[in-house]
């Protein structure tokens, strides 16, 4: 069976799917958006197993479209996959087109690959990061289809929205 597709008008950090995604930068340290309120939650130890990451994988940081997974200890779910999404500097690229699918392609490989059924994935690259919502939401959705049509292991992705704009934004695509 293929999966659902369900949209969350909430914080992520609350969500109980298996693995919650993070809209991270190439360091994995903590700064704000959904990023800050993850590492919040998960204080300190998701920034310790963050700095083991960087310190002993990338050293020169994680790079764009990349993801990696940390467990989660106090929280619903079990573990946070960080992938890091372009900037706008970036996405206007044409030679860079692909990196926010790949971050939505690569966090949900690796969530394959830890047996993770259930994911919550925030609207990377929207905030902070300043890429266009309209386009990025649906690079985000037809990657998310395309994908589950093929691995029915995963059973269920939510995407969790942090405002009424942006999960009206969601809603005209799901
Ligand atoms: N739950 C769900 N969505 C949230 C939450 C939350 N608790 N908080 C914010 N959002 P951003 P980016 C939404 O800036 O654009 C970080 O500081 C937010 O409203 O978190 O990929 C990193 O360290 C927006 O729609 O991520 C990087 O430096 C979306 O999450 C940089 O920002 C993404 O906003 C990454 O920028």
């Amino acid at each position: 069976m293929v999966a659902t597709i369900i949209l969350i008008l909430w914080d992520i950090t609350t969500q109980n799917t298996d693995a919650i995604v993070n809209a991270a930068n190439s360091t994995l340290l903590w700064w704000w958006g959904v990023d800050g309120a993850i590492h919040r939650a998960g204080w300190p130890m998701i920034l310790q197993a963050c700095q083991n990451i960087t310190r002993i994988e990338y050293p020169k940081g994680l790079p764009t479209g990349e993801a990696v997974a940390t467990v989660w200890w106090n929280l619903p779910a079990k573990r946070v996959i960080h992938t890091v999404g372009p900037r706008f500097s970036d996405y206007k690229n044409d030679d860079r087109k692909d990196d926010l699918f790949h971050c939505y392609e690569n966090s949900l490989k690796i969530a394959l690959d830890h047996g993770i059924k259930t994911i919550s994935f925030p609207s990377i690259s929207t905030g902070a990061y300043g890429c266009p919502i309209e386009e990025c939401s649906k690079i985000a959705v037809e990657t998310v289809r395309g994908f589950v049509e093929l691995y029915p292991e995963i059973e269920e992705v939510r995407f969790v929205l942090f405002s009424n704009k942006d999960y009206w934004v969601y809603q005209k695509l799901i």
